[in-house]
Order: C-alpha cells, then structure tokens, then sequence
C-alpha cells in the first residue's frame, strides 16, 4: 500500500467518523428538544420529560364555610393526558366524606368537578382542594388552567360566581403547583390534624392524644363541653388505661358520651364541692386513631361553665372561651407507650395480667414480641421463665421490694 494510499484510507476514515460524531450529536440534540415539554399554569410553569407523570395541584383558602364548590378544569390534551393517580395521590383528599365528583369523561381537555356537604366545606386554613395526575405524551408547551364557577356559602348567605373572571375574590385564594409524582416510591398519604391552630400531620393507624387543660380562678359546680373533630379522619379510640379521659375530676360525676353525634362527642362533670382548677391542669384527655389520610380540626367547645353555689353562670354556647380568668390550652401528641419493666403484655402498666401472660409463655400456650421478652426479663439473667413470673407476683403483693420492676425503662 503506498502512502498515498494510506492517507487516503485515513483521512476518509476521519471524515466517516466526523461524519457519525456530527450524526450523533445531530441526533441527541433533536431527541433532547422533542422529549422536553413545557407546562404553564396560573401562577407558574414546570419542565417535564415526554412519559414523566407530574401532580397538579391546587390549594385552597377561603375565609367562610361552603356549601358548594364547581370548578372546571382545561388542559391542552395534544400534550398531555389525565392520569389516575388517586391510590397516592387522592384527588380531592379534604373533601372526602362530601358528595363530591370528578368527572374525567366530560370532553377532550376537560375536567369537572364539584363538591357538596351541608356542613360546610372547612378551607379556613389553606389545604388542598384537588391533586390531579398528568402524564406528558409529547413535547411541546401546554397549559392547565382553573376556571371557578361558583362556590357558594354555608346557609346560602352569598353566592361567590366567578364566571371566567379572575379569582381575586376577597377571603378566597388559591395556590397552584406542579410537582414530580414518583409512583415507584409514592408518599404515604397522611393526615392533617389542626389543633389550636397547629397543623399535625400523622400516618394512617397512629394513635394521638388529645389534652386539653384548663384553668380557671374560681371554683366550679359544673363543666359541659363537646369536642368536635372530623369523623371522616379520625376515630375515637379508648387509651384511658394510661391517659384517663378526666383525671382530675375523678371524684366528682363526670360523664364522658364518646359518640354524642358523629363527629361530636360530649362531656360534663359536676361535683358539689367544686372542680379546682385554679392550677392549670388536665381537664380532658382523648385518644383519637388516625382512620384515613385527610384533614382534620378537634376541638373543645364549652356549652357552660356553673360556678360552686350555682349563682354565676358562664354560658359559652360554642363560642371562644375568653372569659377573664378561665384559660383553655389544646395539645396534641403521639401516643407513646412507656416501656415498664415487667410488662409482658404491652399495655404500659404493671399487673398481674403480665404474670399471667408470662405463665401462658412459658407454656409455650402463647408467644410474646421480642421487646415484650426484654421487658418481661425482669431479673436480668438473659432468659424468661417462671422466676420472672413469680417475681412480677411477688413485687405487686408487696413481699419484695419493687426495685426497678415495674418502672419505666425506656
Ligand atoms: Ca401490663
Ligand atoms: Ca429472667
């Protein structure tokens, strides 16, 4: 091969390969313009890839209740294509309990919705009002848009119409955005629960307390109260082995009405020597068991407060306590249980349930978790047998001293 020959064969393998690389770059380019779409909507706008699925979202507030809320959405269906992503996402996760529709089916580009409960619809603290799931199917620059109907106030007190104009509506505002929807690792759903103005937010299935306390410089005869809260959201669960619905009004004849109405339950304690509640302390304790994602307020309303001797009367009929020298303080927490010594069976306390259920263990008749074993090793030697269960009897009749059974250990 001469050498002219081989620069010929060298030079025309550059071109080919320059050729390819320019090929190649060409190619990358135009894949990288065509897979981009870009989305508008009021307020903002989101880069998505073609085949991403992206959460559209709208939050509400608004000063007054509702009854009613009609809404249309447009989205530029060229580009994209409504996808059901409730099972993670749910499409209108405050409203849930009310009559409302989505309807996804109307036309091309168009989604309708609208939401009725004549208890009034509760956006006073902005939430969410719709999660809507979009997939990209082509590249492009599309737009989705909320066009407002109507909404219309609880005992119909006023209409607000919106009818395309833009919704600058005094004590209404909404928030919109997108977001990336991860459905390979979607969010746990989670429940919002706003007490006192704090906005909680817990799993499905946690168990809450719910505290409220009270002070008060006079002496009283008689408290009736109720406390509301979002059946829907939350059920009422019994924990009053370790937090007492009223543990300072033992003595005196309180009745707890758990399910007065849905949603509502009552409360109210008298005792003819007077409640002393001129330290704050706990008036109430409930537990509450998160039954679904959603929104929801407690709250405590006082119907009456009777001071000892029955001649002051303060009437609250649902509204504020804001009575000079009477204080009210909501709290919320998870509810913990203490890890005790000795407590074999889990429930936070020390009896002998647990020395039964040791024995019932050790009759291979049942099987315990590995923490309730580690609690249940109350001398310490590394193994759960009977000696564990007779020093449990032993300490709760007194014939040993207690040491650190029946303690907290963590
Ligand atoms: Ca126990
Ligand atoms: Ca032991």
């Amino acid at each position: 091969m001469s050498f002219k020959r081989i620069l010929c064969v060298f030079l025309t393998s550059l071109m080919v390969l320059s050729a390819l690389t320019l090929n190649t770059f060409a190619a990358e380019k135009s894949t990288d313009e065509q897979e981009k779409a870009h989305i508008t909507y009021q307020g903002g706008s989101y880069e998505a890839c073609v085949g991403d699925t992206v959460i559209y979202t709208v939050e509400l507030y608004a000063q007054e209740l509702f009854e009613n809320i009609q809404a249309t959405l447009y989205f530029d269906y060229e580009g994209l294509e409504f996808r059901d992503v409730s099972a993670y996402y749910p499409s209108m996760p405050n409203l849930e309990g009310t009559s409302c529709v989505l309807n996804t089916e109307y036309a091309d580009g168009v989604i309708k919705f609208n939401a009725s409960l004549i208890r009034g619809i509760d956006f006073r603290e902005e939430k969410v009002l719709l999660n809507l799931g979009f997939k990209v199917k082509e590249a492009g620059s599309w737009d989705i848009r909320l066009q407002m109907e109507f909404m219309t106030v609880l005992g119909n007190t006023g209409n607000y119409f919106f009818k395309n104009e833009p919704q600058i509506t005094e004590g209404i505002g909404f928030d919109y955005s997108i977001t990336p929807a991860d459905l390979e690792n979607p969010p746990t759903p989670q429940a919002q629960i706003c007490v006192d103005d704090v906005t909680y937010r817990a799993n499905v299935g946690d168990v809450l307390v719910y505290t409220v306390k009270l002070s008060a410089r006079e002496l009283f005869e008689n408290i009736q109260g109720s406390v509301y809260f979002d059946s829907d959201v939350l059920e009422i669960t019994d924990i009053s082995e370790l937090f007492p619905v009223m543990p300072n009004l033992q003595d005196s004849n309180a009745v707890f009405n758990p399910v007065y109405e849905d949603g509502v339950s009552r409360f109210n304690a008298s005792n003819i020597q007077g409640i002393d509640f001129s330290q704050e302390q706990i008036l109430l304790n409930l537990g509450f068991c998160v039954k679904k994602a959603g929104y929801s307020k407690i709250e405590t309303k006082f119907e009456f407060m009777t001071i000892l001797g029955g001649e002051d009367h303060y009437f609250f009929k649902g509204e504020a306590v804001q009575t000079k020298g009477i204080n009210i303080a909501e709290l919320l927490a998870p509810y913990h249980i203490p890890e005790i010594l000795g407590d074999a069976d889990g429930n936070g306390k020390l009896n002998v349930k647990d020395a039964t259920t040791l024995q019932k263990y050790i009759a291979s008749i049942i099987t315990l978790t590995e923490k309730a074993l580690s609690l249940a090793d109350v001398n310490g030697d590394g193994k759960v047998n009977v000696r564990d269960a007779t020093t449990i009897q032993k300490v709760l009749v007194g014939l040993i001293p207690a040491d650190k059974v029946g303690q907290i250990v963590g």
